[in-house]
Parts: structure tokens; C-alpha cells; sequence
């Protein structure tokens, strides 16, 4: 069989299952969120990374089942920590595709009138692929916001937008890459690019969240620059929901 038909057969078997990574308030040492993330759970017990289908789903269009399926179970896995904390937000990966349609506007709309606190969710829109009908976009991303839904830019500084998913998109949060996060450890007091991010943030008054915090040096260092929500292996790596909560509930 195809990987196409294989992962399609997965998604209907709900073998495609979040994954959950903290982020943290450095500063207080709390958990304000979480990223889901996709992982394949194979009967046999065996997890795959996404990196091995990602983009087969997003060529063959299985992305959006898929982003459903998370966006379902979202609610369900973290049901527990929604209600005990109204400010816990998790988020999810969108690809720009999907901000140029309909359909997932539509699922957190239906969301919303099944009662759920969407102001919970935000969505992650990545730069690593191109955005082609920018009005469109906003037009679903203005959906999105009405209902609470917090935007944010993902893999800022490595894709194609530049900065002009910035100058075009209603973006809440930036979320810097790992790329400019790794400068804290080659050369701690000169990262020029990291710093003007930071800064480039702050004028367009967007929160900031740092992706890929792997050491303490880091965390210390940001915090420094005024960044102090911080998501990486340094505080935990991506977790099954069943383990996220139970981490969750040990820093209560
Ligand atoms: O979780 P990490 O482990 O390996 O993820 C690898 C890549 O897959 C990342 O770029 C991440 O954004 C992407 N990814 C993970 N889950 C999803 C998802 O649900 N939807 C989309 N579009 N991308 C995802
Ligand atoms: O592309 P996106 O930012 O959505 O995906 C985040 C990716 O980064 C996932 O693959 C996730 O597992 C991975 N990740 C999260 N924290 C760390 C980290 O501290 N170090 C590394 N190397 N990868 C991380
Ligand atoms: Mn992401
Ligand atoms: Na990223």
C-alpha cells in the first residue's frame, strides 16, 4: 500500500494522536500552555514523528481530517486543565492552505456553539510555506479571532513570508525559531538577529514565545531580554496526553 493509503487508513483508525509540550512561564515556573503536536501510534506500539508524513499529508490534502481530528481531541485529552485554569491556551499547527479555506473556521465555529471555551485554542500558522491569497486569510483569521482564537506565527525568520506574514497577517504571537534560540549557546552575548526579533515584536506589540529552549543558559538569557514564555526539551519534549496532565498537575 501507499503511505497516502496507509495514512488515510490511519486517520480513520485514530492512530494519528496529539502529542502535547509545555510552555512555560519561566519567570513563575507555570505551565501557560501547550503545543499539540502529531504523532503516528502504530498498533504495534511504535511512535512516528511526523517529520515521516507531514508532508504527504499536506500534499494529499489528509492534512485537513487530520487537523480536525486534533482539533477534536484537543478538548477531550485536556479537558481537566481547561477547566481548572481559564487561561491555559493549547495551539495547533495549521498550514497556510488552511487558513485560505473554509473548513477549520468552521470546526472552531462549531466548536464555540458546542459550548467550549475557544479563547483556549490558538492556531500556528507556519512561514515555512507560501500564503498566496492574503485577503482570504484574514478574512478566516477574523473568524477565528471573534471567537478568541489567538494567532500565531510559527517558524518565524526561516520561511517565505519574511516579514511580510507580519505587515499583512493580524499575528498575536511570534513564535522565534529554534535557529535563533541555538545563538544563546554559540555566542550568548552577540545575537543580533534573535535580539531584533525580540525587539521587532515588542513594537508591533505581539507576545513572544521562544521555541526550543534546550538548556537552562538559554532560559536565563531570554528571560534577560524580557522573553519569558519558553517552550523545549529543557522543560519537557512533547508528551501523551495522559502524561502531559499528570506533569500539569505536578507544578500545580
Ligand atoms: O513534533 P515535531 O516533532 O517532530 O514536529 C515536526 C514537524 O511537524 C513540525 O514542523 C511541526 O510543526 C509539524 N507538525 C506536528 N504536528 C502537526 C500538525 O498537527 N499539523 C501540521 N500542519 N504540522 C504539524
Ligand atoms: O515546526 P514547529 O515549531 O511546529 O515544531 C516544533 C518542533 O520542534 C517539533 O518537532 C518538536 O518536537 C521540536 N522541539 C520542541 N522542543 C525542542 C527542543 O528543545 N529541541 C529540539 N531539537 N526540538 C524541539
Ligand atoms: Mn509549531
Ligand atoms: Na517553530
Amino acid at each position: 500500500r501507499s503511505l497516502k493509503q496507509r495514512l488515510k487508513r490511519a486517520i480513520r483508525q485514530r492512530e494519528l494522536i496529539a502529542f502535547y509540550q509545555p510552555i512555560m512561564d519561566a519567570a513563575t515556573g507555570r505551565i501557560v500552555g501547550a503545543e499539540a503536536l502529531v504523532r503516528w501510534l502504530r498498533p504495534n506500539g511504535e511512535v512516528i514523528s511526523p517529520a515521516r508524513f507531514i508532508d504527504e499529508l499536506e500534499r494529499t490534502a489528509l492534512i485537513n481530517p487530520l487537523t480536525i481530528q486534533m482539533l477534536e481531541q484537543i478538548p477531550e485529552d485536556l479537558k481537566s486543565i481547561f477547566a481548572s485554569d481559564g487561561g491555559f491556551r493549547c495551539s495547533l499547527n495549521l498550514v497556510p492552505e488552511q487558513v485560505e479555506q473554509e473548513d477549520f473556521c468552521r470546526h472552531v465555529e462549531l466548536l464555540a456553539a458546542s459550548g467550549f471555551p475557544t479563547q483556549q485554542i490558538a492556531v500556528e500558522i507556519t512561514e515555512r510555506l507560501p500564503l498566496r491569497n492574503l485577503e482570504v486569510a484574514n478574512q478566516h483569521l477574523e473568524r477565528l479571532k471573534a471567537l478568541g482564537v489567538m494567532i500565531e506565527l510559527d517558524d518565524a525568520g526561516t520561511g517565505y513570508g519574511g516579514a511580510s506574514y507580519l505587515q499583512e497577517l493580524n499575528i498575536d504571537i511570534l513564535k522565534i525559531d529554534k535557529l535563533f534560540v541555538d545563538t544563546l549557546v554559540l555566542s550568548p552575548d552577540n545575537t543580533p538577529v534573535l535580539d531584533a526579533y525580540i525587539q521587532m515584536a515588542k513594537t508591533l506589540e505581539m507576545e513572544v514565545i521562544a521555541e526550543g529552549v534546550e538548556k537552562q543558559k538559554q532560559s536565563l538569557a531570554l528571560l534577560a531580554r524580557g522573553v519569558h514564555l519558553h517552550q523545549g526539551y529543557y522543560f519537557s519534549k512533547p508528551l501523551p496526553a495522559e502524561e502531559f496532565v499528570r506533569f500539569w498537575l505536578s507544578k500545580q
